[in-house]
């Protein structure tokens, strides 16, 4: 074998630390310390010397990240330090109930005042719980919790995981430290692990916690690694240290320190009466996290108490979970509805069996198109699991076969529009069928002028989507066009519609005539044209007129515009219906100031990302966003080593630091004003 030089030792040893560095910044602080183009080149750099030198590869090198050769079984392991259960409380009686046993068994309701218990309140994260041992801060064995006294060997697959540090970082490492936490799937990860799985034509799975599990009963690491799996500490099992903690949250603390991922939202209150405090304080935020959390562990934060408290059978007396609503439950399929939207999508939407889950009563789901009805193997009168997390809309994760009943039906896509009768196609490649009415479909004429007087689009204020189906409907207007003919006297003719709100919604409809080019674009509702689309458009054409005459290859030269909008534009434009609507909206008076070409050309911010964060008190945002997309400028929601500027305003997070670490410039919003007035 080569004998290996000594400075390539000490290059390796460097490397290999720089990585695992960069790796806890990105993965444990969010915070990354260096592009990902410099973290790239530092891990080819490793790489090389690992392919030159194999013999250098150690199990803590960055590199072994991506999961190894596939094992043939699980090999047992027993936790010394038995992994425990955690009791549930169901109500806030029993929460009392507990914090009256502490006492009781401390002792503290003998004493004149007896006093509050602290608590350590933290989210219980819904995943799986593991054992992670580090033998002088090196990662030695990871393993599943199992009945608590016997889990698997997960090692490999433990490796793979980011947030879990392969070597401990910072001082007074343990010479011994198993560390117990919930190895979990963020909504995000998940959403794009089941995106994936369904594109490639496999089962879905129902939930991340589903997901977290059988990742890690991978016995190909390689697949493990694939997925986006987080760990978070909650609490140590063996322990051998020149320090210890004296509370539970110390013990997190210094958890952190030495590079684990710690929940953030961990808090230590006082009494009984401030966990419940919390635990609305997080059913509030539940849906607002970026993972599932199933309800609150709270734990006697001093530690030498919970030593006096021990435990019971299997689970400590020192600890309680106190569970939220379910976030998934069981109904039943009443029928199945299709409903027709702006393009003409026709979409099933499930008519369900009302069902109380993730805290709303849920009685409608999408079942978006007809594949989707396919991959479910869904029929009406099934019973199906519905699990509604984060995101508002709750989707049908299963259905539960062993519960159809014999006259369950099954789910027919209709072949013509349920409000215009015209057929309903579905283009190649495509999962969406669509009406082929187009505006003698009233379904869609509906939609498109609600999208016309959105907020966003012409901003018609009072013009709600419950009047703009009552106009429809009445047949007082049958496109966008019509609004500006309507007079208070006809509205209010209309049932529901009083003096005043029929004469403030025509002076509102009258306002909307003065726009901008951009919002025009916009409005109109062309396929795949949102606003940043509309606004490349304003930009780059300057008149309406250009975009009218353009051909899908001049659209094309534009940067941003693929093939696909392209076409949809071209199409939009060539249709003699949406043409005559438009030179009816321009006889109304609709109009908007020219874009100057001659400024236009000389765009100063073309080609710049630019990112707006924190507050602003002269400006708005949107007028913000507004002034740089005129200048050209791209406005993004995150700063990357490719964001060109960045303005931050009171109370900037995360945006902010992330810039300073990429050394990207940085102006406050005096400066951005100043800025404006000399380009
Ligand atoms: O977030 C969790 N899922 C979580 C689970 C947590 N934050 N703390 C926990 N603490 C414990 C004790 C008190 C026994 C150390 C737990 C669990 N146990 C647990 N998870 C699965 C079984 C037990």
């Amino acid at each position: 074998m080569a004998k290996i030089p000594e400075h390539v030792l000490v290059d390796y040893e460097r490397l290999k630390d720089e990585l695992n560095q960069h790796n806890h910044s990105y993965y444990v602080l969010d915070d990354p310390s260096v592009p990902d183009s410099e973290y790239d080149r530092q891990m080819r750099l490793l790489q090389d010397l690992e392919a030159q030198y194999p013999s250098l590869t150690t199990a803590d090198s960055p590199s072994q990240r991506v999961g190894g050769e596939a094992l043939s079984s699980f090999d047992q392991v027993r936790h010394d330090v038995p992994m425990l259960s955690l009791d549930n409380a169901f109500s806030d009686e029993e929460l009392v109930d507990f914090d009256r046993k502490v006492k009781d068994r401390l002792n503290y309701s003998a004493q004149k005042e007896s006093p509050e218990i602290e608590f350590a309140c933290e989210p219980k994260l819904d995943g799986a719980a593991v054992s992670l041992l580090y033998r002088d801060g090196l990662l030695v064995r990871g393993a599943t919790r199992g009945d608590g006294t016997v889990g698997e060997d997960i090692t490999a697959n433990v490796r793979t995981i980011n947030s879990i540090p392969i070597k401990l970082v910072g001082d007074n490492i343990p010479s011994l430290l198993e560390v117990r936490g919930e190895i979990y799937l963020p909504r995000a990860g998940f959403d794009a692990l089941n995106t994936k799985a369904i594109a490639a034509g496999e089962k879905a799975f129902v939930n991340p916690r589903n997901a977290a599990a059988g990742s890690l009963r991978q016995l190909d690491s390689k697949i493990t690694a694939s997925r986006p799996l987080e760990m978070c500490a909650y609490s140590v099992g063996q322990f051998e240290a020149d320090i210890t903690p004296d509370t539970h949250l110390n013990m997190l603390v210094a958890l952190g320190r030495w590079g684990f991922k710690i929940n953030e939202h961990v808090e230590v209150v006082s009494g009984i009466a401030a966990c419940e405090d919390y635990y609305q304080r997080m059913a509030e935020r539940r849906d607002n996290l970026a993972y599932d959390i199933d309800g609150i562990v709270y734990k006697v934060n001093d530690l030498k108490l919970q030593e006096r408290l021990g435990f019971v059978a299997k689970a400590p007396r020192w600890a309680i979970a106190r569970k939220f609503p379910a976030q998934e439950e069981m109904t039943k399929l009443l029928d199945v509805e299709f409903q027709v939207g702006r393009t003409g999508a026709v979409t099933p939407v499930a008519r369900l069996e009302p069902v109380f889950v993730g805290g709303v009563t849920v009685s409608n789901a999408t079942l978006h198109n007809g594949d989707e009805i396919k991959r479910l193997g869904i029929c009406i009168g099934d019973t199906v699991i519905i699990r509604r997390a984060g995101d508002v809309i709750p989707k049908i994760a299963k259905v539960v076969l062993e519960k159809r009943p014999a006259d369950a039906r099954e789910i027919v896509f209709p072949d013509r529009c349920p409000v215009c009768e015209s057929s309903v196609k579905r283009a190649e490649g495509e999962a969406v069928a669509r009406c082929s009415g187009g505006l003698f479909c009233g379904a869609q004429i509906k939609q498109a002028i609600k999208h016309f007087a959105s907020r966003k689009a012409m901003d018609i204020d009072g013009l709600g989507d419950k009047l703009v189906d009552l106009l429809v409907d009445k047949n007082a207007i049958f496109s966008v066009a019509d609004l500006y003919d309507l007079k208070a006297e006809q509205l209010i003719g209309l049932e529901r519609l009083a003096e005043k709100s029929a004469t403030n919604l025509v002076a509102a409809i009258d306002a909307s005539k003065k726009t901008t080019l951009a919002k025009f674009f916009f409005s109109l509702g062309i396929r795949e044209v949102g606003e940043t689309t509309g606004q490349t458009l304003a930009n780059n054409f300057g008149s309406l007129d250009a975009v009218i005459e353009a051909d899908a290859e001049t659209l094309l030269e534009v940067d941003d515009i693929g093939p696909i909008v392209a076409r949809h534009i071209v199409n939009f434009f060539r249709n003699p219906d949406n043409l005559s609507i438009i030179q009816a909206l321009r006889e109304a008076g609709v109009q908007w100031p020219d874009i100057d070409q001659n400024a236009q050309a000389s765009q100063p911010l073309k080609g710049q990302t630019w990112v707006l964060t924190g507050g602003m008190e002269v400006m708005s945002r949107a007028e913000a966003k507004d002034r740089l997309q005129d200048l050209g400028a791209k406005v993004a929601g995150s700063v990357s080593a490719k964001t060109a500027q960045v303005v931050a305003g009171p109370g900037a997070g995360s945006k902010l630091s992330k810039a300073q670490k990429l050394e990207v410039p940085v102006m406050d919003e005096a400066e951005f004003i100043e800025f404006l007035s000399r380009v």
